[in-house]
């Protein structure tokens, strides 16, 4: 069954979170939107306004243009350095506090899921707060770069780079594994802020519904996934999220 909820959460939905064994979350780019951090089909601000992120995230820009793509996620860095986890991320803490098992994958590189305070979160694009050697993949908390040049590693001189998963590279083994167990086990997956077309982390959401679970999206727009959700909600995450939770 198909509900909209354009004033508040269906009592039927409200019970089906209470009674849930394991709840799970996915979440994109959307749910930090409320945090001021643009999504990837926002354009761009300002500098990087010229940039199709899509172009950027990828093996092939940090080879080609390594500086342009270093100098994009400094910027990135930066704005997710300032900004703070709004409603919607703490909504999510507090479904986790209540349910008997949880977890929230998500596909944002942002850390404001682990500030917000959720703890079993996995993180499927990795995490743009951490760097790592180009060639090693050995993360490194500190990097020195000379004034207009790409920082290297310090033990075999390869490049630097941030440690998310980029287009066409694989994502973690352990994180999708995690997540995809959840998937197929949990009693009730909220889907939040994604629009739902990158792979692999899309295809978790009927993953979770070929095995049972009840599926919520919340997204002020239409997604692929609005056609099969149980219960579609639309509007913004830190508007919705806490009407979900609240008693
Ligand atoms: C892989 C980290 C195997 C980096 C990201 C051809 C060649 C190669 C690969 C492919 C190919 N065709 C398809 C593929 C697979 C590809 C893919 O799916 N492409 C898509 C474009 C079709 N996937 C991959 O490449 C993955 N790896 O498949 O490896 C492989 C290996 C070799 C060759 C082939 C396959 C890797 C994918 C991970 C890429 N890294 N991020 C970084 O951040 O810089 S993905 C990045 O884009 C985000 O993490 C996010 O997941 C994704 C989408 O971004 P957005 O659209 O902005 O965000 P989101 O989806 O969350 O949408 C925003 C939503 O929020 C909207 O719906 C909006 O309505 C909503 N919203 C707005 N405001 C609010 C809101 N919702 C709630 N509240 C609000 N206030």
């Amino acid at each position: 069954m198909s509900t909209s909820a354009s004033n508040g959460i269906p009592d039927e939905l409200r019970e089906a979170l209470r009674k849930a064994r394991f709840v799970a979350a996915l979440t994109g780019a959307g749910v930090s939107a409320e945090s001021g951090l643009a999504t990837f089909r926002d354009a761009q601000s300002g500098l990087w306004a010229r940039f199709d992120p899509r172009e950027l995230a990828t093996p092939s820009a940090f080879a080609r243009n390594p500086k342009l793509v270093w100098d994009w996620y400094a910027w990135r860095r930066e704005r997710v350095a300032s900004a703070q986890p709004n409603a919607a991320h703490h909504a999510l803490v507090e479904v986790e506090r209540r349910a008997p098992q949880f977890l929230l994958a998500t596909q944002n590189v942002d850390g404001l899921h682990q500030r917000a305070g959720s703890r079993t979160v996995v993180e499927l694009h990795g995490n743009i707060g951490r760097v790592k050697c180009s060639r090693e993949g050995t993360v490194v908390d500190r990097w020195h770069a000379p004034a207009g040049e790409v920082p290297r590693c310090s033990s075999c001189g390869a490049l630097l780079r941030p440690d998310v998963v980029w287009f066409e590279e694989m994502l973690p083994g352990h994180a999708l594994a995690a997540a995809e167990d959840a998937a197929r086990n949990c009693d009730l997956l909220l889907v939040v802020g994604t629009s739902a077309e990158v792979y692999p982390a899309a295809a978790l959401p009927s993953l979770a519904a070929n095995h049972g679970a009840v599926v919520v999206e919340v997204n002020p727009n239409r997604t692929p996934l609005s056609a099969f959700a149980d219960y579609v909600l639309r509007g913004a995450a830190g508007v919705v999220l806490p009407q979900l939770v609240a008693d």
